[in-house]
C-alpha cells in the first residue's frame, strides 16, 4: 500500500539531499515552506502552495500513515456508512509536488525558523503553516481510557472506538442511553448531539423506544451556540422525548459498573450518578501543548494569529488555520475550506513583498455543521462565528431539517472534501452564496 516512499524526507534522492544540505551553513533541511499537520487543513494549503512554490518547495510534517475525513465518522456511528469511507493512506492525499516528512513536530523556535522533531531531527522554514488540529484528552475523565470500546462506551471522536459507537446503539435493548459534551472547545461542536438524534431514530424504528431514555447531559448552558439553530433543536429534542440537561460534565466512567459521574462545570462539587447501558462520550480536547510551549500560543494555547488575515500576531512569517488556530470560530471543515482561501492569499502576498492590511483577504468566521438529526433529516447550520449571524448559502429555510440537505452531506460533501477541499479547488460555499442571493427566497 505505502510502496512509493520516495516523498519521505529522508527517502529522497542522495543528489536532492546533497543540495538541501549545501544551501545551508549547518546540516540542516531547509524549505521555503513547511506545513505542520497533513490532516484537512494542512493539505488544503500545502496542495495549492505546493504547486505555486515549486516541487519539493514545501515540506509537509506528519506522522499518520492515514488521512481521516472526520465528518463521515457522525455517519459511521449512526451506522449510516463504512468506516474505510473515511480513510485514505496519507501517501494517496499528499500532494505530489510536497515532501511528505513523516515525522512529529515537538517544538518550534520561531525566531530562529526552526523545527525539531520528535527524533531529534530539525527542519528549517522560510515561511510556516502550523495545522496541527485539536487534541482529545481522554485521560482527563477518570476511568475513561480503560473503558473506552467496553462495556458500552464509546466515541464517535476516535478512528478507533467510532465503529463500537453503531455496534452499542445496535445491540441496545433498553435503559439509559447517554450522549455527553464536555466544557472545552471541541472540534464540531454539533456532532455531540447528533448522534443522540440518530439513536434515538433507531430506537424509534426498532420499535424500543418505549423502553429507552435518551438523555443529552451537556456542560455547556446551551444546545447550541447559534439562536435560529439551538431553536429547532430545542423543538425536535422536545417532540421526541430527549432530555437535554445543561451545566452537567462528565467526570468519571465506572466501567465495571456502567456507572457514570457528571458534576456541574462550576466547580462546586455537586455530583450525580447515572447508571447507563450506553454512553457515547465526547471527551474534553484542548491545543497540541507544543504550541504554547514554542511561544506562538495565545493564553488558551491556540496559535495566535489575527483572526482575520491568519497571520501570526507576533511572527509575521507564520500563519495558521483549522482547529489548532485561535480564530474564534466553530472548529469545523466547513471554516477551513473558507480559512484555506484566505490563508493561501495572504501568505503567497507576504511571500512576493505584496502583502498589507489594506489589501488583505479577510475571514469572515463562515463556519458550517451539518445537523444529522434523523436518518433521512438534516438542518445545515451556516453561520458566521464571528457574529453569531446564519450565513445560509440554499434559498431555502436552512433552520428546518430537510431531506435534500442529508443527501448533500451524505453524498456530495465527501466528493467536495476528496477531490475539491484537500487539492486545494474548494474554498467554501460564498460563490453560491452570492449567486443564491439574487433568487427569491
Ligand atoms: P486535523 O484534520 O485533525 O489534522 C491535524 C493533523 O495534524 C493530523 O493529521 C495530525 O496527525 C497532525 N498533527 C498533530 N500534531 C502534530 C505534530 N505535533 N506534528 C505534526 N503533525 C501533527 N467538520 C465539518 O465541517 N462538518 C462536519 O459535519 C464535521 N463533523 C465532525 C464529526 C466528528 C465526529 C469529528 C471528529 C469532526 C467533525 N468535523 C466536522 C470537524 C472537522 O473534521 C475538523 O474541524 C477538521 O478536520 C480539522 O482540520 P485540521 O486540519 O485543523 O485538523
Ligand atoms: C463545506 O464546505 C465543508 O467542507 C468541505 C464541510 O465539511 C465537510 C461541510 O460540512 C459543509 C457544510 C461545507 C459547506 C458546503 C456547502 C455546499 C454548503
Amino acid at each position: 500500500m505505502f510502496a512509493n516512499k520516495s516523498r519521505y524526507l529522508f527517502c529522497e534522492t542522495t543528489s536532492t539531499l546533497v543540495k538541501r544540505f549545501a544551501s545551508t551553513n549547518i546540516k540542516i533541511p531547509s524549505y521555503k515552506l513547511v506545513v505542520i499537520g497533513g490532516g484537512t487543513g494542512g493539505l488544503a494549503v500545502s496542495s495549492t502552495l505546493s504547486k505555486v512554490l515549486g516541487k519539493n518547495e514545501v515540506a509537509v510534517i506528519e506522522p499518520s500513515d492515514f488521512h481521516y475525513y472526520q465528518p463521515l465518522w457522525t455517519f459511521v456511528g449512526a451506522g449510516i456508512k463504512p468506516f474505510s469511507d473515511s480513510a485514505k493512506p496519507t501517501e494517496q492525499v499528499m500532494p505530489s509536488d510536497a515532501v511528505w516528512i513523516k515525522n512529529k513536530v515537538t517544538a518550534i523556535e520561531p525566531n530562529g525558523n526552526l523545527i525539531t522533531l520528535k527524533d531529534g531531527q530539525q527542519v528549517k522554514y522560510d515561511y510556516l503553516v502550523v495545522a496541527t488540529g485539536i487534541q482529545c484528552n481522554w485521560d482527563k475523565i477518570k476511568g475513561l481510557p480503560e473503558s473506552l470500546g467496553k462495556n458500552g462506551v464509546s466515541s464517535n471522536y476516535s478512528e478507533s472506538t467510532v465503529e463500537k459507537t453503531w455496534e452499542f446503539i445496535r445491540a441496545f435493548r433498553g435503559g439509559n442511553a447517554i450522549f455527553t459534551m464536555p466544557s472545552t472547545p471541541i472540534k464540531c461542536p454539533g456532532a455531540a448531539i447528533k448522534i443522540a438524534y440518530m439513536a434515538e431514530d433507531h430506537f424509534n424504528k426498532n420499535h424500543i423506544r418505549g423502553k429507552c431514555n435518551v438523555i443529552y447531559n451537556t456542560a455547556m448552558g446551551k444546545i447550541f451556540s447559534i439562536e435560529k439553530y439551538a431553536k429547532s433543536l430545542t423543538r425536535i429534542a422536545k417532540d421526541r422525548g430527549i432530555e437535554v440537561n445543561f451545566l452537567t460534565e462528565l467526570s468519571e466512567i465506572r466501567g465495571d459498573k456502567k456507572e457514570a459521574v457528571f458534576k456541574k462545570p462550576d466547580g462546586s462539587g455537586e455530583e450525580k450518578i447515572y447508571n447507563y447501558e450506553f454512553i457515547h462520550v465526547v471527551p474534553p480536547m484542548g491545543p497540541p501543548p507544543f504550541i504554547a510551549q514554542s511561544g506562538i500560543g495565545n493564553a488558551a494555547g491556540w496559535v495566535d494569529v489575527d483572526q482575520y488575515t491568519l497571520q501570526h500576531v507576533k511572527y509575521p512569517n507564520i500563519f495558521s488555520l483549522g482547529d489548532s488556530s485561535s480564530a474564534p470560530t466553530s472548529k469545523t471543515a466547513a471554516a477551513i475550506a473558507t480559512q484555506s482561501g484566505i490563508l493561501k492569499k495572504n501568505l503567497l502576498d507576504y511571500i512576493s513583498g505584496k502583502f498589507n492590511s489594506s489589501n488583505a483577504a479577510k475571514y469572515d468566521g463562515y463556519a458550517s455543521c451539518p445537523l444529522l438529526v434523523g436518518r433521512d433529516k438534516l438542518i445545515l447550520a451556516e453561520f458566521s462565528g464571528y457574529t453569531g449571524t446564519p450565513m445560509e448559502t440554499f434559498p431555502v429555510d436552512q433552520g428546518e431539517e430537510r431531506t435534500s440537505m442529508y443527501w448533500l452531506t451524505k453524498e456530495v460533501l465527501p466528493e467536495i472534501y476528496w477531490n475539491r477541499l484537500l487539492k486545494g479547488t474548494w474554498v467554501g460555499p460564498k460563490r453560491f452564496r452570492n449567486l443564491f442571493s439574487y433568487l427569491p427566497q
